[in-house]
């Protein structure tokens, strides 16, 4: 019997345990065997092994108990272990990930103007009429307005189908001069191949007291803006016409896919239309209560950015989170 002791400390698992268990105290196991021994002896022998096995009996119970525990403790270590991950450990053969090309050409254009000082400035994506169309000389029934075009909430609130709104909350909330950048997301009913429901813009905002600011200011920029973009490129400026600039002007680089021979991206006119841009009208002003100020703002599309930036065809492919195109811009 004292050698189910030894057995019962060299046991290693709990399987092994319960085995041994059923062993010493199981209906047929070696303790019930010495208690029917018993029935067989009598006076002070039976009361001397009656109380021998008694305390062997004890003894054997404890040891199992502790062993249990100390089994169990060691079995959720040994998983804990197994399946635990190190957070410092070096793997390899593990793919870091990389910024989305859209978030890259943010990145990019924002970097651009940091360098020359302008301040990035955001706000809600959910605005109101005020803000988004009437301060900008867009009156009702003005057809930009359109419920074809804006997602409306109700009457008066929606989802900002420019950034525009952002340059209104900053003249609104301080003097000239400005000198500022709108990165951000912006809302329109639309959806084919050259159009998502959201996609992301930047907008700018230049204003000084004065007469300081002037076309030439404006071309000057965006001139070297679009070189530090697109390289060694021709910029055109268009007349063209938008209601919270005069004038204004859409801009253009020689098409960087056959560099200005014609060809299919360009619609065979050898330019691509990257920007619109202007000097902001006096109606802006009046609406945000600004006087003797002259500026100029702009504003561009980061999606169009991004597929001339990386010749990428279809704008869908942008949002379709095809890893195969991911892969490409780590
Ligand atoms: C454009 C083109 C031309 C523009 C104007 C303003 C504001 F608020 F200052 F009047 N913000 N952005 C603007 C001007 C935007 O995007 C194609």
């Amino acid at each position: 019997m004292k050698k189910y002791i030894d057995k019962l400390n060299s046991v290693v698992n709990l399987e092994e345990l319960e085995k041994l268990r059923i062993e010493i105290f199981g209906k047929k196991g070696v303790m019930a065997a010495s208690f029917a021994k018993l029935k067989n002896l009598a006076g002070d022998e039976k009361k001397s092994f009656a109380a021998e096995i008694n305390t062997l009996k004890k003894e054997l119970n404890d040891i199992l108990n502790q062993k249990r525990e100390f089994l169990k403790e060691k079995e959720i270590e040994e998983k804990l272990k197994a399946e635990g991950v190190d957070v410092t450990l070096f793997d390899a053969a593990n793919e870091s990930g990389a910024l989305h090309p859209v978030l890259a050409t943010m990145d990019k254009i924002i970097n651009y103007f940091l360098n020359m000082n302008y301040e990035i400035q955001e706000g809600p994506l959910v605005e109101d009429d005020f803000h988004n169309f009437e301060a900008l000389n867009l009156p009702k029934y003005h057809p930009a307005r359109d419920m074809q075009d804006t997602f409306y909430f109700n009457d008066s609130m929606l989802l900002r189908t420019h950034t525009s709104p952002v340059q209104i909350r900053t003249m609104l909330s301080k003097k000239a001069p400005i000198r500022m950048i709108s990165p951000g997301a912006v809302f329109r009913r639309d959806l084919d191949l050259t159009h998502t429901p959201q996609f992301h813009q930047v907008e700018g905002l230049v204003i000084e007291e004065g007469d300081k600011v002037s076309f030439a200011n404006l071309k000057f920029i965006l001139e070297d803006f679009l070189t530090y973009m697109f390289g060694d490129v021709k910029v055109r400026f268009r007349p063209s016409f938008f209601p919270f600039t005069e004038p204004s002007a859409e801009v253009d680089i020689s098409c960087i896919f056959c560099e200005g021979d014609g060809c299919r991206v360009c619609s065979h006119t050898g330019w691509l239309e990257v920007l619109g841009c202007g000097m902001v009208d006096p109606n802006v002003y009046k609406a945000v209560g600004y006087e003797n100020v002259s500026g100029f703002a702009f504003g561009l599309g980061v999606e169009r950015f991004a597929m001339l930036l990386h010749k990428i065809p279809d704008l869908r492919s942008l949002y379709e989170g095809d890893l195969r195109l991911l892969e490409q811009f780590k």
